[in-house]
């Protein structure tokens, strides 16, 4: 096990390494050739094993992105070509409030920094030295960006009756065409767009795994709908078709909010901790209000038709995130694990599949509709072992390990045949990879140290 998980790391470093561009990490050689906000905070915590250095550099680059309003733009764009829409579609040079000399999007992304930045620095003082230094001044020079964030998405999209942050774009969620937004998307009536073409197809091998055209035009729409009204928080609210809130976003708003709290309780901001705390709470709280008492499932909340939405997907287990009560983290956790999910009999290897394979909404090969994505399963198995489900998300890590053995490092995976799908050499897929063998590393060395500790002599026979 040593031996095989030193090599994946080995080659998982070799595609962090392949796509630095220096000051930021693409999110895929081809497909992605930008800096993407939740890809590049889980492509930091990978980066965290290499160097903490780079790690930080990772951040402090998307920080650099940051709109006035608090904001954390979905994408930091730098002069590559290939990726639609780019700078001249999403025009954000007509909002008042984005950022000077950064070309970014004007949406933004399911906020996983906070978690991001606590594995650092952890790993950081792990290390010390001028690690850790470098860990503390970093902190202290970015709190206030982070605060910012979340102060954003409490006051600004945290404010609908149900407590869940609203997203205004399905790729705000970052599962751009997962079926929890069939019924949203499916209410929008798309107007006069001006014409676009994608460049998303080029890369991948068959387009069926990719969002469809008419699921472009909608996406587009938004983003000019966004544009109309110069990308103004309260207009967009008022005016834009898609307005959802987002129980697995809200549920990572409380856990970055929870844990940047402890950190600012190190810094001495007591009273910016017991706000982030109180965020925490109220996100929390929001999650566990969305639960559907028949299913145990979270559940989303179409602010425009006022309904709630309760296609069986993983956004369902938005509570394992965030945390819930005992009972029902433990009802959650077999769920997951049971014939439904991750012990469903079709599938592959016992890995969270995007949609449940029972579910009408289920296709195995298309993006966010049914295939399992190694980052999220990552995000799970170190919730589990937060939560104290240690023996869970050892399960659940070493089958996401054994699917990585094919050290493609696809972007997402076929549940039932296990075959990589869309880009491969994905950084967070890569990121995911160096997080689960440093986590089952330090798994060897507990237990090493506990037979060391009942058998000091050292006689292992
Ligand atoms: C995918 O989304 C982008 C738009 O943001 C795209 O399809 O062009 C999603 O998987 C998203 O979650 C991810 O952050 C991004 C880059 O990996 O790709």
């Amino acid at each position: 096990m040593h031996t095989s998980a030193g090599t994946l790391a080995d080659a998982a470093a070799a595609v962090l390494r392949d796509n630095d561009r220096g000051d930021h990490t693409v999110a895929a050689p081809q497909l992605y050739p930008h800096q993407w906000s939740w890809d590049s905070a889980f492509v930091a915590v990978g980066w965290a094993s290499l160097s903490i250095d780079r790690a930080l550099l990772e951040l402090r680059s998307l920080l650099a992105g940051q709109w006035q309003t608090g904001m954390l733009p979905q994408i930091v764009f730098s002069s590559a070509p290939g990726y639609f829409p780019g700078p001249d579609r999403w025009r954000t040079e007509v909002a008042p409030t984005a950022p000077v000399g950064v070309s970014t999007s004007g949406i933004c992304q399911p906020p996983v920094h906070g978690l991001a930045v606590h594995l650092i620095g952890a790993a950081a003082h792990r290390r010390g030295g001028a690690d850790a230094e470098a860990f503390d001044a970093f902190l202290a020079e970015t709190f206030d960006a982070w605060l910012g964030w979340h102060r954003w998405l409490a006051n600004v999209r945290g404010t609908h009756p149900t407590g869940l942050v609203e997203i205004h774009h399905g790729w705000e969620s970052g599962m751009d065409n997962s079926p929890r937004w069939d019924g949203p998307y499916s209410r929008i009536e798309v107007g006069d767009l001006q014409p676009y073409r994608r460049q998303d197809l080029l890369h991948v091998a068959d387009p069926a795994e990719r969002p469809s055209d008419a699921d472009y035009d909608r996406y587009v729409w938004l983003v000019d709908q966004l544009v109309a009204v110069r990308y103004d928080d309260v207009a967009a609210r008022e005016s834009i078709d898609f307005r959802v809130g987002d129980t697995f976003f809200t549920a990572l708003h409380s856990l970055s909010a929870r844990l940047l709290a402890r950190l600012g309780e190190r810094l001495g901001r007591t009273a910016d901790a017991a706000e982030l705390d109180a965020m925490a709470d109220a996100a929390r709280s929001a999650v566990q209000s969305s639960v559907d008492p028949a299913t145990g499932l979270a559940r989303d909340h179409d602010h425009r038709a006022d309904e709630w939405l309760s296609t069986s997907t993983i956004g369902g287990f938005a509570p394992l995130i965030c945390g819930t009560s005992q009972d029902g983290y433990d009802a959650l956790v077999a769920e997951l694990l049971g014939p439904r999910w991750c012990g469903h009999p079709s599938l592959h290897l016992p890995q969270p599949p995007t949609t449940s394979p029972d579910s009408p909404a289920f296709v195995a090969a298309s993006y966010w509709r049914g295939p399992v994505w190694p980052v999220v399963s990552w995000l799970v198995t170190w919730c589990l072992d937060h939560h104290g489900r240690t023996e869970a998300a050892a399960a659940l890590r070493s089958a996401g390990l054994a699917q990585l053995g094919d050290r493609t490092f696809g972007e997402y995976y076929h549940p039932l045949s296990g075959r990589s799908l869309g880009s491969s050499r994905q950084s967070w897929t890569a990121a995911a990879a160096l997080a689960w063998t440093a986590a089952e590393q330090a798994a060897e060395d507990a237990a090493g140290a506990a037979t060391a500790e009942r058998n000091p002599v050292g006689d292992r026979g």
